[in-house]
């Protein structure tokens, strides 16, 4: 039994005076490349990290369902017959979200007992490595399980991102969830967004002497707020000038109509999906036929896309790329929904303590707050654990 597991179930027996009936996990992740491409109908390729949120349930005589978390003290609960989106707001949206996500998708959860959740997590929050999908795919896969809903994975990704919608108010694609779900160790997730064809593809970084390194700016972000919805609303707006149901069915080769049709920001936001969208197909192609040290360059393109095209990026993510890049990393780009968070680079492993100290250098000369750098590995995706 791991330490975290152990630890779920110790404090699940403080809160509730008694032992779990199980215990289950699910891991953050990180996104290799194909950003804001998810909710264009595009492709992405994250992989699911070796940070994980636990979830330890224990069942109810009454139909409640409370929870409680190292995040904050005390209980907050609903009632199965009082289910909505708008019942609590804060940390316990996220799971309680997904309860009320779960009769969305037409769960019978008329007979269902109440449940008791404990959740602890050691996905960093705020760093764009999806703890809020950790806590929503852990939560959705040990319910799901413990009350025998019968849900696949692709469909218990919706869940958690309806939860995400709606209850947190973050209008985000189903990428996070997905990586959370569907991840496997030492792979990444090749996801078709608009047919949600998965493929996992092993990336192989052990055997080529490669580590991915991030750097978590702590520069702190939400997507429940102004920017990435605007970027979405852009992507919208662009595909409808340009008589498309999504920007999905744009290639490159539409650029030069689309320059003529759209005013510059909602063109460069719509270059910005389109070339995306071929990176990640290169990606693939090129970690198929090369392995992952021919990766680099495409890692590169993309962060100038986002900071150039798509305005995301801030200036830590930006230093924190050119310094990794500057000392030897591969490839490098930020992570995640954006204006804060995490950047990643790829590195040789004997190259990793030379790229961490100059990039804590660059930020302390900066006077930028103390970033944490950290290597993480591709895991398993949510699974029971006890
Ligand atoms: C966030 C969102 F949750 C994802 O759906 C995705 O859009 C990502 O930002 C940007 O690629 O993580």
């Amino acid at each position: 039994m791991t330490d975290a597991v152990a630890s779920a179930q110790q404090r699940f027996a403080e809160q509730y005076g008694r032992r779990p009936v199980g215990v289950w996990s699910a891991p953050g992740r990180v996104n290799l490349i194909g950003e804001h491409t998810d909710y264009n109908d595009g492709f992405v390729f994250p992989f699911a990290i070796d940070r994980r949120t636990t979830v330890a349930v224990g069942d109810r005589d009454d139909r409640l369902v409370r929870v409680a978390s190292t995040f904050s003290p005390g209980t907050v609960e609903v009632h199965l017959d009082e289910l909505s989106p708008d019942a609590v707001s804060g940390w316990a949206a996220y799971p309680l979200g997904v309860v009320w996500a779960f009769a969305e998708f037409g769960a019978d959860l008329a007979h269902a007992r109440g449940v008791d959740l404990y959740i602890d997590s050691d996905v960093p929050v705020g760093a764009g490595l999806s703890s809020s999908a950790a806590i929503e795919c852990a939560v959705a896969l040990a319910l799901d399980e413990h009350w025998a809903l019968g849900f696949d994975r692709p469909t218990l990704a919706k869940v958690g991102q309806l939860a995400e919608n709606r209850a947190v108010g973050a209008p985000t694609g189903i990428m996070d969830q997905s990586a959370s779900l569907l991840g496997e160790t030492d792979s990444a997730v090749f996801l078709d967004c608009r047919s949600l064809d998965a493929d996992v593809i092993p990336l192989g970084f052990a055997e080529a002497g490669l580590s991915l390194l991030v750097i978590d700016t702590r520069v702190s972000h939400s997507h429940a707020t102004g920017g990435y919805a605007a970027r979405r609303a852009s992507c919208e707006a662009g595909a409808r000038a340009l008589d498309v149901e999504s920007l999905r069915w744009l290639d490159v080769d539409d650029l030069d109509r689309a320059r003529e049709l759209l005013d510059d920001e909602t063109f460069r936001r719509v270059r910005h999906v389109v070339t995306e969208n071929q990176r990640v197909l290169d990606t693939v192609r090129t970690l198929r036929e090369q392995g992952p040290g021919a990766i680099g360059p495409l890692l590169d393109a993309s962060h100038v896309s986002m900071r150039d095209d798509f305005e995301i990026s801030v200036p830590e993510l930006d230093l924190a790329v050119e310094t990794a890049q500057a000392n030897g990393a591969i490839g490098a780009r930020m992570t995640g929904g954006g204006f804060g968070g995490a950047a990643i680079a790829l590195v040789i492993d004997d190259l990793v303590p030379v790229v961490a100290r100059k990039v804590q250098e660059a930020f302390a000369e900066r006077r930028f707050r103390e970033p944490a750098i950290f290597t993480v590995h591709a895991a398993q995706g949510a699974r029971r654990d006890a």
